[in-house]
C-alpha cells in the first residue's frame, strides 16, 4: 500500500509561512484580511483532515529558521505548501533550500502580487514550483492542499 491511500499512511504536508505572516488579521486587513495566522492553521488543518494528510505548519521571521525547516521537508514531508512572503521576492537561500528538499512545491500568496508593486512581481520560488496560487486570500492555502495532494495521488499513479 502505498501514501495516501485509506488505512495507509497520509501525504505528510509541510506549510512554511514567512516574515511577518504572524502580524496577519492584526494590521493591513485590506491586504491580508480579518482572519489570524492561528486562524490559517485551522483551516489548513481541517483541510488537511479532511483529505486524510498530516500537516506541520510554521512561521519565522528569520530567513536562517526557514531554510533549516525546509531542509528538514527531505526527511518529514512529501509537499511543501510555501508562503514566503518579502523572502519570495529576495532569497536565494529559501529558493536553494527548496531544491534541495527535493520535494514539491505549491507557492501561495494571500495579495495577488501581479497587481501590486513592481518589485513583487519577481518570485524566486515560483519556476521550481508545481504551481501558484495567488489573491485569493487565505483561502488559497485550503486551495493548495486540495491541488497538493491531488498532485501526489497523481504521482503515484505514475
Ligand atoms: O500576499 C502575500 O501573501 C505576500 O506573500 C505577503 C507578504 C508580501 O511581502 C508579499 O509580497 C506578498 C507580506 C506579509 C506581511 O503580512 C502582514 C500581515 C499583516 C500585517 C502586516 C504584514
Amino acid at each position: 500500500m502505498k501514501r495516501g491511500e485509506m488505512s495507509q499512511q497520509a501525504w505528510r504536508i509541510l506549510v512554511v509561512n514567512g516574515p511577518n505572516l504572524n502580524m496577519l488579521g492584526l494590521r493591513e486587513a485590506h491586504l491580508y484580511g480579518a482572519l489570524t495566522l492561528e486562524d490559517v492553521e485551522q483551516l489548513c488543518r481541517q483541510r488537511a483532515e479532511g483529505l486524510g494528510a498530516s500537516l506541520a505548519f510554521m512561521q519565522s521571521n528569520h530567513e536562517g529558521v526557514l531554510v533549516d525547516r525546509i531542509q528538514q521537508a527531505r526527511e518529514d514531508a512529501d509537499l511543501v505548501i510555501i508562503n514566503p512572503a518579502a523572502y519570495t521576492h529576495t532569497s536565494v537561500a529559501i529558493r536553494d533550500a527548496l531544491l534541495a528538499a527535493d520535494k514539491p512545491v505549491i507557492e501561495v500568496h494571500i495579495s495577488n502580487i501581479h497587481k501590486r508593486e513592481p518589485f513583487r512581481h519577481h518570485s524566486y520560488v515560483s519556476d521550481i514550483a508545481v504551481g501558484q496560487v495567488v489573491g485569493l486570500g487565505v483561502a488559497g492555502y485550503g486551495y493548495a492542499i486540495e491541488a497538493g495532494v491531488a498532485y501526489l495521488n497523481a504521482q503515484q499513479q505514475d
